[in-house]
């Protein structure tokens, strides 16, 4: 055990990580066991940082539970995307594999990355070892590291997109872990014997103290919520060239209900660093929080804490020290938006790129609209790429201007054009996963969000609001994954179909929502949220976006950074309402 751990009141996950041998632990002699679909619990935190989870199907339970059999254990597997692009034939490889080891669906995730889920042991090693034929892989795409390196999808935004792209790319890469348990468990990659000869240099053997993860933007578009993340890169672009990034540091989203003491922060900006100082930059805030973060309470084991405890003043200090030179002055900038571009966009070199909107990142085949098959069928004909976006949708880029009839014709063909779409929205909201996977949910969100979309968009269309793109996120519990407290609307799961509602945040992304009711029943949500619509109609000034109007008209307080969140609320509970 290393000097870091011993004696000390650590987490127990810093031990299991610390006497992991580099990740190793018995993942493999887990699943070689063929008498239980499961593995070692152990080595469930483990298999985390190769990329996966182990779940179990949580509709079929209690079921199972009556029956006295184990739980219907099966894996969810994230690929890592820097950047979110992949080429027609990694598309159609991630198909394939959806299809033959996968429930048949894709997730396109909130950090542009693909989820598997419903994968189960026996063909484990051979899904992942086939994602890595593919040319990707799921190395850190979970676990104390970190994560998938985010970036602005659209090349129609910027010409210096590709530019920002090849950060988030050289970033992920340098931030990869070094040990080789991936290729040997995975890859059949050669054995380290001596597992002394083995070095991890940016993490060591216990790794981080908690997951860590990093964005590039591109103003004005703040599609990956920079604000949301633990470190972000904000191009600035001048005389028509990236001449460097604005660093911010300290957002994230989780909390837990009941603990004050745990908020959604947003990020702020420390300073300013050249592109070539940026891959540096990432790897010394990473260090610091590395050093400094907190491994007994993993509750509070975020960099946001870290800064919120220490001040930003403090961390810039530790960063300057180790980059060596002191960081910029922040330039100016201006983010407008966290959506998506809908439809066609043509880019500076002649290219198109349509951005197609995917209902909370769901890839799958239902009457009418065959999303798998229809993109299997672009992705046979498309010489371009595809870009997942930070808003689970999907971005088909680099269409040639001679491809774009026949991409357009096949959109039609399988009912996925955006023509689908009534309403603003739909096209601005964002669920995670939640039932019957993910093991933390306390309610429904995916399955839920779209019946209750149908539902307001009576009252939104009544009341000439079609086109407003009224941001709307839903989560199963309050980890945040769907950024929920970035929602102009958030809702975030309590418990079977009860939810808290949040109001309020900044269309650009810049500002929290606040907590305006309490463990709202699911039936009683539109009829809680219609009247504040109808409001906004009524009385809304020019131009005026949803969540500005609703602390203009006092429904809730602007929220500052991070601990205000539980400050000042209103009263909690609507007894009519709830
Ligand atoms: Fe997340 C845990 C799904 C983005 C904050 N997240 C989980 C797990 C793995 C549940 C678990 O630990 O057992 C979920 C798996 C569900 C399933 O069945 O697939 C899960 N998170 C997701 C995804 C798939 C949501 C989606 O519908 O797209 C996103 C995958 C991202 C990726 O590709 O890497 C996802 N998670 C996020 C985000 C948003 C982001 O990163 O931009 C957040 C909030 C930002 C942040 O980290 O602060 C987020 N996930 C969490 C947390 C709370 C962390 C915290 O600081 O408290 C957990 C729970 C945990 O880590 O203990 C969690
Ligand atoms: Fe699961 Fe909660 Fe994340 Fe939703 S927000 S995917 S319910 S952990």
């Amino acid at each position: 055990m290393s000097n870091l751990i011993e004696g000390n009141n650590f987490h127990p996950n810093e031990s299991l990580k610390d006497s992991s041998n580099f990740l190793r632990g018995t993942i493999l002699e887990g699943l070689a066991d063929e008498t239980t679909g499961a593995i070692a619990t152990a080595d469930t935190q483990l298999t985390k940082f190769h990329g996966f989870y182990m779940q179990d199907d949580r509709d079929v339970r209690a079921e199972r539970r009556r029956k006295k059999l184990e739980k219907a254990f099966s894996f969810m597997i994230r690929v890592r995307v820097p950047g979110g692009v992949c080429s027609p034939k990694q598309w159609l490889e991630m198909d394939r594999l959806a299809n033959q080891y996968a429930n048949g669906t894709l997730k396109l995730t909130t950090r542009q990355a693909f989820q598997f889920h419903g994968v189960i042991k026996s063909v484990l090693k051979r899904t992942i070892k086939e994602i890595n034929d593919a040319l990707l892989d799921t190395i850190a795409a979970c676990g104390d590291v970190n994560r998938n390196v985010m970036c602005n999808p659209n090349p129609y935004e910027s010409k210096h997109h590709q530019e920002a792209q090849d950060l988030a790319v050289a970033i992920s890469e340098h931030l990869l872990p070094a040990t080789r348990a991936y290729h040997e468990i995975w890859l059949d990659g050669e054995k380290i014997l001596d597992s002394e000869e083995e070095q991890e240099p940016l993490y060591g053997k216990t790794y981080l103290p908690r997951k860590f993860k990093i964005v590039v933007a591109v103003p004005p578009m703040n599609d990956v919520d920079i604000y949301a993340h633990c470190l972000g890169f904000i191009a600035i672009v001048e005389k028509d060239k990236i001449v460097g990034y604005n660093v911010t540091v300290g957002g994230g989203m989780g909390m837990t209900h009941g603990k004050e003491e745990t908020f959604p922060r947003l990020a702020e900006v420390m300073g300013f660093c050249t592109p070539e100082q940026a891959v540096d930059v990432a790897e010394k805030v990473m260090t610091v929080q590395r050093d400094y973060g907190d491994r007994s309470d993993r509750a509070h084991a975020r960099l946001k804490y870290t800064i919120e405890d220490h001040g930003l003043d403090w961390f810039r200090g530790e960063v300057e020290n180790r980059l060596g030179y002191s960081l910029g002055e922040a330039r100016p900038f201006e983010f407008t938006d966290t959506g998506d571009r809908y439809g066609w966009t043509e880019g500076t070199d002649g290219n198109f790129h349509y951005g197609l909107y995917v209902e909370n990142g769901r890839v799958k085949d239902v009457p009418g609209v065959r999303m798998m098959e229809g993109l299997r069928k672009i992705a046979e004909i498309h010489d371009g790429d595809f870009r997942l976006t930070a808003n689970q949708n999907l971005v088909i880029g680099q269409v040639k201007p001679e491809n774009r009839e026949k991409i357009e014709a096949l959109l039609e063909e399988y009912g996925i054009s955006n023509e689908r779409v009534r309403t603003g929205l739909r096209r601005s909201s964002m669920a995670c996963v939640a039932l019957p996977t993910c093991g933390l949910a306390l309610a429904e969100s995916e399955r839920y969000l779209p019946d209750l979309v149908t539902d307001l968009e009576q009252i939104i269309e009544a009341n000439g609001l079609r086109n407003e793109d009224i941001k709307i996120r839903m989560t199963g519990c309050p980890n945040g994954c769907g950024r929920p407290y970035l929602g102009e609307i958030g809702l975030v799961g309590r418990g079977p179909a009860i939810y808290n509602l949040y109001l309020g945040a900044g269309f650009d992304g810049a500002r929290l929502n606040k907590l305006y009711r309490r463990d709202v029943q699911e039936a009683n949500l539109v009829k809680v949220i219609s009247p504040i619509l109808e409001d906004f109609a009524k009385n809304r000034e020019e131009g005026e976006h949803f969540g500005d109007f609703t602390i203009r008209a006092g429904y809730v307080e602007a929220t500052e950074r991070g601990a205000e969140f539980h400050k000042n609320l209103p009263e909690q509970v609507d007894s009519e309402a709830s």
